[in-house]
């Protein structure tokens, strides 16, 4: 019977694997379920090109690793500054093989630029000259990304203000509601709150409680985000008698509840381990797998989309979900965002979950970055799926085209389309 694509669906013989299924990921478009993209008219928060490419925070860590720079100094410096800085120490005098330097590589590549040289110049010329509507369309579709979540930050004063003007946004960039301040520095969401006219006291007392949900529904109304979320610490524990858990019992979780969103919990980052250097100065620590169990079964009408930061962990989280269906796991989120670990991570996932679970998200806070993103990620994805059909010949399956064109739509689709809206996604991966 001839599929979509005009090829037979035939059963797959074990040496054309490899084949079929790069095909089928490279034509399957992804919904990118978590990255920090913004419309070009979130203008001051819009990051593309070169310049923003080679100062990523995590080429930034790198840096200090083979210059002997002051991280002061750098500091000091403008971004083109930086960028020249990076380059000569990453890429001329070293060879860029971290994944991070790959990734730019990977990306001058796409744009046609030649990444063996010794300056930023054309690289230059050749970004400013695409528009930023233009380079949105070319950069999703380059990196074959259907849709993308953003990460609004509802304590920013710049985002604020871009949402209150009305700024106009993207329709395939949709809204994420985030809220780090709320759970992670009471204190610091109180002054927000109450600079935006929401009466709050330091403690969480009946005012806060009713100021703070408010709050969240106004955001909610005029966001109209596909899920709340948070980055939490590694030490992040449930319950226990602390402000964020009551600020999570009492004002996250029910509005989660009343508008039927779910609330994605990123945990596991050790903040400022070397505050010196700002974004890139995070680290990781273990986190505590069977908080994410208890939070789970506690709140069975609530859905969390969980993402954890230590390799430690991703057995143990592969483990919560097979318990809990209001539990998906998502992503290989930052420090695990290398080849051999999400190799190791989709191989653990598939095995323990079926196709049960969102592969992997971007993170990308520079538009370019999707292409390369998505491109590693889809090489690994597709070598940790042929094992897999692989050993299910070995054992007796007759495997045919269409039913792998199903497994890719569900993971890099279905999951979170279903997992984020519920009433109205087809139940066909994921039914109440
Ligand atoms: O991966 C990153 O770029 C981190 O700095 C964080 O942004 C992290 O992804 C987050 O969303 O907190
Ligand atoms: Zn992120």
């Amino acid at each position: 019977m001839p599929d979509s694509h005009g090829t037979a669906r035939q059963e797959i013989r074990p040496e054309d694997l490899p084949d079929v299924v790069e095909g089928v990921l490279s034509r399957t478009p992804v919904f990118d379920v978590h990255t920090h993209q913004y419309p070009p008219s979130f203008e001051k928060l819009f990051s593309a090109g070169i310049d923003d490419l080679v100062t990523y925070h995590y080429l930034i860590a790198e840096l200090f690793r083979s210059s002997d720079i002051s991280v002061d100094a750098f500091w000091r410096m403008s971004k083109s500054q930086q960028a020249d800085a990076i380059w000569d120490a990453l890429f001329v005098r070293n060879t860029p093989v971290s994944e991070a330097c790959r990734g730019v590589v990977c990306v001058m590549e796409a744009f046609g630029l030649d990444p063996n040289t010794a300056t930023l110049a054309d690289a230059r010329e050749l970004f400013a000259s695409i528009k930023p509507n233009d380079h949105v369309e070319r950069a999703m579709q380059m990196a074959g990304v259907s849709d993308m979540v953003m990460t609004n930050d509802v304590f920013n004063e710049t985002e604020a203000a871009y949402w209150d003007s009305g700024a106009p946004r993207h329709p395939k960039l949709h809204a994420a509601l985030r809220m780090d301040p709320l759970l992670n520095s009471w204190d610091t969401a109180g002054q927000v709150l109450a600079k935006r006219g929401y009466l709050t006291h330091s403690g969480i007392d009946e005012t806060s409680i009713a100021s703070a949900r408010r709050f969240l529904d106004d955001w909610i109304e005029r966001m109209k985000p596909v899920y709340m979320a948070v980055s939490l610490p590694f030490d992040f524990r449930y319950p226990e008698d602390s402000v964020r858990a009551r600020v999570t019992k009492q004002i996250v979780l029910p509005t989660g509840r009343e508008h039927k969103l779910p609330f994605a919990m990123m945990i596991g980052v050790r903040r400022a381990a070397n505050p010196a250097l700002r974004d890139a100065g995070d680290s990781v620590g273990y986190a505590d797998v069977a908080s994410v169990e208890r939070i789970c079964l506690e709140n069975p009408e609530n859905r969390f989309l969980v993402s954890i930061l230590s390799r430690e962990n991703q057995h143990e989280l592969c483990v919560a979900s097979r318990k809990f269906r209001n539990l998906m796991p998502f992503g290989c989120w930052w420090f695990l965002n290398n080849p051999s670990i999400i190799r190791e991570i989709t191989d653990e996932r598939l095995e323990l979950l079926g196709t049960g679970f969102i592969p992997q998200h971007s993170d990308a806070r520079i538009l370019d970055q999707i292409i390369y993103k998505w491109k590693h990620s889809r090489q690994v994805i597709a070598a940790s799926m042929t094992e897999s059909y692989r050993a299910l010949l070995r054992d007796g399956w007759r495997l045919t085209s269409d039913q792998i064109e199903r497994d890719v739509q569900r993971l890099f689709q279905g999951n979170f389309r279903s997992f984020t809206s519920p009433d109205t996604a087809s139940k066909t991966y994921f039914a109440d």
